[in-house]
């Protein structure tokens, strides 16, 4: 009795003391964002935890990192990518998310995006079987509005990762969004409070609340970010897994040159594939000439800021092609009269013929110069704002311009077999013609436009090396 109540001191004292040294050298961080001192605070506690066990808790064990998903589907590669690049420096293996193809969803805080993700896909499931079988329309409740439209497969369904492996990041892929995953392997974290000291999360309550600085003496701005998290922080982060919720954006990371050098790699290397897109964009490609002889532009014109900014964005597109084209034309005005004609005819034959007879002319260049684009637009061809391209190439032509491949691209979910996806890989196929171009212009503020534009100059090298 003696002894124990002895024992129960001496370890009391030694907690005690170790809290209060830690205490000491966290006080310079005051001005640190409060749910990171919250976050030192239990940090502390882990510490003096593991000192007790000689060191074997820290030893091997592996550990893990994610983060929640949200946006459109290229914000949610850029999400990937950045999220590989912090668990390469953190040596954590990267558990990766599934990925909406659907309709985007919104960024939520750290507190609602996990329950969300946990929820909504279920419910909203529930809710169109229930509708199926009362032939009527039900009230989706109001909190999952925006994953109406959700449809989510893994990201190697789309995506070639391999690149992750070159660059030496670990990962695994998790099916879906319960809670209930952390219970079992890999993580193993109980449902009870001694899993504080197994996860940290860290707080996202805002749509830019943390920029991740991979190093202390980086010094560049936080741009529209709240907070600082730097890459050190980070690594001293006992717990098994480390929990981010939004990793999206194009300046969530603070790199320096070889780092900004090594995303730049991702961004090249993980591109699109997906057996029926590949297949269907090959057959456009050689239609259009083969790989890197046409120009591609992609033009966003269908939603929120991109279809208020049409004007502007298809101005600049407009000056960027000019630029691109060399003016030469040798070519006689009669010629040019019945590619005119063709293309206004606007039939699957005219367009078909047109496509031959302009291909044949690809050498000539200028207003000649066979383009591709890739775009949200419904009606290209009728489009208004499409319509100053139209007019000055006579040579432009878009996906919908190759109805037998848009009609081959069929397929269902990996996830039931059964639920039509083939729409959703449209806009893949679009992208995936749109980099092989020999030059592309995009549309300011599109991660699509971006996706094409990294995919573009890694493909264009290899044209070149192969000419
Ligand atoms: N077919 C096709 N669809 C496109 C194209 N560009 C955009 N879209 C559509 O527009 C949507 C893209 O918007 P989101 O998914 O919200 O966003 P994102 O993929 O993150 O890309 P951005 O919004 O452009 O940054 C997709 O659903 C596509 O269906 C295109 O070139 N071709
Ligand atoms: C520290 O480790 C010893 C020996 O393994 C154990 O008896 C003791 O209960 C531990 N103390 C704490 C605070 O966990
Ligand atoms: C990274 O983690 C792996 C697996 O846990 C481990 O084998 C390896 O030694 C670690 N590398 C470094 C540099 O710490
Ligand atoms: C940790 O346990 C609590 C219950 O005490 C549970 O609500 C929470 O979801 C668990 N955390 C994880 C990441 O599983
Ligand atoms: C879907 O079909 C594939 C191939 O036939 C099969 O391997 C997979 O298990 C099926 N998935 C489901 C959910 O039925």
């Amino acid at each position: 009795m003696k002894t124990q109540s002895y024992k129960r001191w001496v370890i009391l004292c030694i907690v005690a003391s170790a809290a209060f040294i830690l205490s000491l050298q966290v006080l310079p961080k005051r001005r640190l964002h409060e749910d990171f001192e919250r976050g030192l605070r239990e940090y502390e506690q882990t510490v003096v935890k593991v000192a007790n066990t000689t060191g074997e808790l820290e030893s091997k064990e592996e550990k893990y990192m994610m983060f929640y998903p949200h946006s459109g589907l290229h914000n949610q590669r850029l999400s990937l990518l950045n999220a590989a690049m912090v668990a390469g420096w953190l040596n954590r293996t990267l558990i990766i998310p599934e990925v909406n193809i659907a309709t985007a969803t919104y960024w939520r805080s750290s507190v609602d995006l996990p329950v969300k993700l946990d929820t909504c896909p279920d419910l909203v499931a529930g809710h169109r079987q229930m509708e199926k079988e009362l032939g009527q329309r039900v009230h989706l409740p109001s909190e999952c509005f925006d994953y109406r439209k959700y449809v989510p497969v893994r990201f190697t369904d789309l995506f070639d990762l391999s690149a992750l492996a070159t660059v030496g990041v670990r990962y695994i892929l998790r099916d879906d969004l319960h809670h209930s995953y952390f219970q079992h392997d890999p993580l193993n974290i109980p449902q009870n409070e001694a899993n504080q000291s197994m996860v940290y999360k860290v707080l996202d309550d805002d749509r830019y609340s943390y920029r991740i600085y991979d190093s202390d003496d980086n010094a560049q701005p936080l741009f529209n970010f709240n907070r600082r998290l730097t890459v050190s922080e980070l690594q001293a982060r006992p717990e098994r897994l480390l929990i981010f919720n939004s990793m999206f954006g194009s300046k969530r990371l603070a790199l320096n040159d070889k780092n900004k050098k090594q995303l730049e790699f991702l961004r090249q290397s993980i591109g699109i594939l997906h057996p029926i897109v590949n297949s269907g964009a090959d057959q456009v490609i050689s239609r259009l000439g083969g790989p890197g002889q046409y120009v591609s532009a992609h033009i966003r014109a269908g939603d929120g800021v991109f279809k208020q900014h049409i004007t502007e964005t298809m101005d600049k597109i407009k000056a960027k092609l000019d630029g691109l084209v060399r003016e030469d034309s040798n070519i006689k005005d009669t010629e040019v009269e019945q590619l005119r004609m063709l293309q206004l005819q606007k039939t699957p034959q005219s367009i078909s013929k047109l496509l031959d007879r302009c291909v044949q002319l690809q050498n000539e260049g200028g207003k000649l110069t066979t383009l591709f684009m890739a775009t949200d637009s419904k009606d290209p061809r009728n489009d208004p704002n499409l319509r100053t391209i139209f007019d000055d190439y006579v040579c432009s032509f878009t996906l919908q311009d190759f109805p037998d491949t848009t009609k081959s691209i069929k397929a269902t979910s990996p996830r039931d077999n059964n639920t039509e996806i083939g729409p959703l890989l449209l806009p893949l196929v679009d992208a995936v013609i749109a980099s092989y171009s020999k030059d592309f212009v995009g549309t300011q503020g599109s991660t699509f436009s971006g996706y094409v534009k990294s995919r573009q100059l890694a493909l264009i090298d290899r044209h070149q090396s192969t000419m």
